[in-house]
């Protein structure tokens, strides 16, 4: 399972620089040997210090992460969802992403032409918001057409298609992002047939560093899933240690911050195996169940099913091995409906 985040932007708001910065980060392609990465895609790893922990006390040969790819979109421009600059190329591209980063310019330099008439990420951010609901306005009212015949004809589930249809365009109308309605789940069933750009979760980040941007300017995001980001000075640092931050006095990576902010964007979880030759972290949609951990490893594993020893990687450690953490009776065994939790530790019986 590939999720992969759109990165979106007004021109020069430091996207392709951001993309640039997580790419140095890219994951070890000896790991990943089926993966075609294209310019504008990177696969990135996912930072996790509970694999980092695992990995110390069961030294591998290989510590695998699990993994995010990130989509440099290009080309939005106010008038996109009416086909201006890229418009309907780029539109189509944030339809194939799971989740979607907005790059807004907090950053103040003359010499980069800045598209709009002054430093104001909320005003960049509601720009994007409008093109994308107005192109989901233009899929939604086709749709809707599309349904009359099927209404006339007396169809239920037409009609029941419509009125939900219609109370998402009424949101778009009032300026309500989907992704900010609650949805019920005959209404989510629907939602999903169209993959609605503006549907997608999101982050703000705003491309600035503290100092650049004033407290009214981001008085306006609080309350929404933001982060500030100074894009270019992670550039210059992406590839240095967490010793060498500390010592230029950098703070924590805050790649790493987006990286793993953009994998809980889509509510997912990881759970961890500990191998012969590695300690890995594996993406589970949270909800699912040991036989479907079992899948994501080896189609086998979840045919051929039969119970998962599991335990929380943070006693784990604590116990410092599996014997230790048998002895103290903290390994289960969970059978068939087991949820997996995230941060599970988890080994697979499976018949042959
Ligand atoms: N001062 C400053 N300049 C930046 C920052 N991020 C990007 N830039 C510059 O802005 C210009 C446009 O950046 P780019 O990433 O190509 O923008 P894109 O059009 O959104 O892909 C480049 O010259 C970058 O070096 C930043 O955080 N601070
Ligand atoms: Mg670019």
């Amino acid at each position: 399972m590939a999720l992969s985040v759109g990165i979106v932007g007004l021109p020069n708001t430091g996207k392709s620089t951001l993309f640039q910065a997580l790419t140095q980060k890219q994951v070890d392609r000896a790991n990943y040997p089926f993966c075609t990465i294209e310019p504008n895609l990177g696969i990135i790893a996912v930072p996790d210090n509970r694999l980092d922990a695992l990995s110390e006390i069961f030294p591998r040969e290989k510590k695998i992460s699990t993994t995010i790819e990130f989509v440099d979109i290009a080309g939005l421009i106010k008038g996109a969802s009416q086909g201006e600059g890229l418009g309907n190329k780029f539109l189509s591209h944030i339809r194939e992403v799971d989740a979607v980063v907005y790059v807004l310019r907090g950053f103040n330099r003359p010499n980069i032409i800045n598209t709009q008439p002054d430093i104001d990420p909320w005003a960049e951010k509601e720009i994007l918001d409008v093109e994308l609901s107005l192109k989901d306005l233009e899929t939604l009212e086709k749709r809707l057409s599309s349904l009359e015949k099927d209404i006339k004809a007396g169809q239920k589930a037409a009609l029941r298609e419509a009125a939900i249809l219609e109370k998402f365009v009424q949101n778009l109308k009032k300026g309500r992002m989907l992704v900010d309605l609650e949805i019920r789940d005959e209404e989510k069933e629907i939602l999903d047939r169209y993959q609605l750009l503006s549907s997608k979760p999101r982050l703000y980040l705003i491309n600035a560093s503290k100092s650049e941007l004033s407290s009214e300017k981001l008085a306006l995001f609080s309350g929404q899933p933001y982060l500030i980001l100074d894009v270019l000075t992670e550039l210059e640092a992406a590839d240095l240690s967490a010793q060498e931050r500390q010592e230029l006095d950098l703070g924590p990576s805050q790649l790493d911050e987006l990286i793993q902010r953009s994998y809980q964007l889509l509510d997912l979880i990881t759970f961890f195996t500990v191998g012969q030759n590695e300690v890995r972290a594996w993406t589970l949609r949270r909800g699912q169940t040991a036989p479907e951990a079992g899948g994501v490893i080896h189609t086998d594993f979840q045919n051929n099913f039969i119970k998962a020893e599991v335990i929380n990687w943070q006693q784990l450690v604590e116990a410092g091995s599996f014997s230790v953490a048998r002895q103290r009776g903290l390994v289960r065994t969970e059978g068939k409906e087991y949820q997996v939790q995230d941060g599970d530790v988890i080994e697979i019986k499976a018949g042959a």
